[in-house]
């Protein structure tokens, strides 16, 4: 139905995907009203608007997946070790269907703006069909990765003749790439997932790459129907593993530095990890010792010269920074695609591109002739889909403000924000959720939500807000958990240096999810120590 002035509601929230859809769901049962607003057709999320050939997630299935529901849990199968965007898509409609969850999502609609009303403790939301509704919270589910796709300002890009495509918003039907000269701009964990692809089809294939990344093998496989037996027999278990995880996964470190042991035991850890693909060695200081880093660092660069056979195609693909310090990508024969003889490396940190040409794409060396050209460019994540929407918390200031358009992020737990009362975040910056499975986060952040409105509904409370001491700690030990790391050494999509003028940061938590968990537990317990609750404007009861 069609919303109208009158319209309010307990909460608005943003999109149909992962945490849209389990916020509607949760909501609902514990007898809110809600209404969530999707710029898309249907429901999916990024799995809607991402549909380039070869995407899969980097999290295995049974991790990346609801643990919210013991029948839905039993009633999908999943069929592969890394679940292929369709299979995402199709179980994102398999829950939607189940749980009836449309009927609460506004489709083809965005909201442009949301402005917090001190007088009459409400958010008001302004939707792009010139309408607007209220609402006493509002939970802006955006995702914050890769929902707001980047496409790099070049010089002539209009002026392009072929076709061009961003992997993050790829059309839905199938593009036709045989017979075509086709050129990939961005080598991160999408170009190395589609470059493999377009190459097998296409008559040429030429990759412009700025900075080379990080790729293990994914080790992808069809599942094993006793595998799945089992995974589905012990739902409790695994959702309990998963809770209390580092990672939010499956994945275990052992106790150990790669530097404790010998030469030899550190290369068959190595070996036997590439060999099973998917995840890393396991010792516990890859990411804090450079010299541990190093070893697996050096690793990978021998598996690129052993596998490329051209040596200065594999000198190119060789990173030089920190491993892993770019986010790793999980690939299917990514440096064998460079065997190819229809496939060529260009690296345009060595000659720039200069412009898109009506005919293809200059560089400083040359033009290259191209009929398609794919944005593999990443996202401007994080604060990226927040600011996309004009949102206002008290005394009218905007979040693009408060946060010195990225420059001074600070939130509460990755939760909520000193200024903006009755707003939540779900997947947030500060929060774990871009280096973990960020699935387990939405959810785990859903629940708090969740179990916070109804201490609210109990108490009688009206508004919840963060206060700015409790944010400034908070961001005071995100950054001291990041620091501790090698990550901060590296310009990445973490830190704000794909999109030019971004300010630079690290608004992710590195804490690790458990402990993130056990401190959002915390405060819950202690009565949601940290915010001021109130019962009205004037009544503070915290
Ligand atoms: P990423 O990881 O941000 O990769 C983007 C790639 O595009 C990367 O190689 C960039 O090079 C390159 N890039 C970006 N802007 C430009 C310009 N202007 N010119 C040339 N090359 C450019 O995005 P992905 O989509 O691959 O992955 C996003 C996340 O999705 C992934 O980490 C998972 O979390 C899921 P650079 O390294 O900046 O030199």
């Amino acid at each position: 139905s069609k919303t109208s002035q009158a319209a309010d509601f307990d909460v608005v929230a943003i999109g149909g995907g992962f945490s849209g859809l389990y916020m509607i769901h949760s909501l609902r049962e514990a007898g809110y009203s809600v209404r969530v607003y999707e710029a898309g057709g249907d429901v999916g999320g990024v799995w809607y608007w991402h549909r380039y050939p070869g995407l899969r997630c980097d999290v295995e299935s049974f991790a990346y997946c609801y643990y919210f529901s013991e029948e839905l849990y039993n009633e999908w199968t999943w069929t592969s070790r890394y679940p292929s965007q369709p299979e995402i898509l199709r179980y994102i409609n398999f829950v939607a269907d189940k749980f009836d969850l449309r009927r609460d999502i506004q489709f083809n609609t965005r909201i442009n703006a949301a402005h917090y009303d001190e007088v009459n403790e409400r958010w008001q939301i302004y939707l792009n069909d010139g309408t607007s509704v209220t609402a006493k919270f509002f939970i802006p589910t955006v995702g914050g990765l890769t929902s707001a796709p980047n496409v790099p300002n070049f010089k002539g890009l209009h002026s392009f003749e072929g076709e061009w495509y961003h992997t993050g918003n790829w059309p839905k039907e199938k593009v036709n790439f045989k017979g075509k000269r086709v050129g990939v701009i961005g080598t991160g964990s999408s170009g190395m997932q589609v470059i493999p692809e377009i190459a097998k089809e296409a008559d040429h294939l030429t990759v412009f790459q700025r900075t080379p990344q990080y790729s293990i093998p994914a080790g992808n496989h069809e599942l094993d129907p006793e595998y799945v037996r089992q995974r589905k027999a012990n739902f409790k278990e695994l959702k309990q593993q998963i809770r209390n995880s580092r990672t939010g996964d499956f994945k275990r470190l052992i106790d150990k530095s790669a530097l404790a042991v010998t030469e030899e035991e550190r290369l068959q850890e190595f070996e036997s990890a590439w060999e099973k693909g998917g995840g890393l060695p396991r010792y516990n200081d890859l990411f804090t010792n450079e010299e541990a880093n190093q070893t697996y660092g050096d690793f990978v660069r021998s598996k690129i010269s052993e596998i490329v056979r051209d040596p200065e195609v594999a000198q190119k693909l060789m990173p030089n920074y920190h491993f892993g310090t770019k986010r790793i990508a999980l690939s299917t024969n990514y440096y064998e695609t460079y065997n190819r003889d229809n496939v060529t490396l260009i690296d345009i940190k060595k000659a720039p591109i200069e412009e898109i040409t009506p005919m293809g794409v200059r560089t400083t060396e040359k033009e290259y002739k191209l009929d398609a050209l794919v944005f593999a460019t990443g996202y401007d994540a994080i604060t990226g889909p927040l600011f996309k929407i004009d949102i206002r918390g008290r005394n009218g200031v905007a979040l693009k403000e408060k946060w010195n358009h990225g420059g001074e992020i600070s939130t509460y737990l990755g939760l909520a924000i000193d200024g903006f009362p009755n707003l939540f975040m779900v997947a947030g910056a500060e929060g774990p959720g871009a280096v973990v499975n960020n699935l387990v986060v939405i959810e785990s952040n859903v629940e708090w939500i969740i179990d916070c409105l109804n201490h609210l509904r109990e108490q009688g409370i009206n508004t919840i807000e963060a206060r700015p001491e409790a944010a400034a700690d908070w961001s005071k030990s995100v950054a001291e958990a990041a620091n501790a790391t090698l990550f901060v050494k590296t310009e990445s999509w973490w830190t704000g240096a794909n999109i030019p003028d971004k300010p630079r940061g690290f608004p992710i938590y590195l804490g690790g999810f458990d402990k993130y968990n056990q401190i959002c537990k915390e405060v819950a317990d202690k009565g949601y120590a940290g915010f001021s609750l109130s019962v009205n404007k004037k009544e503070e009861v915290n």
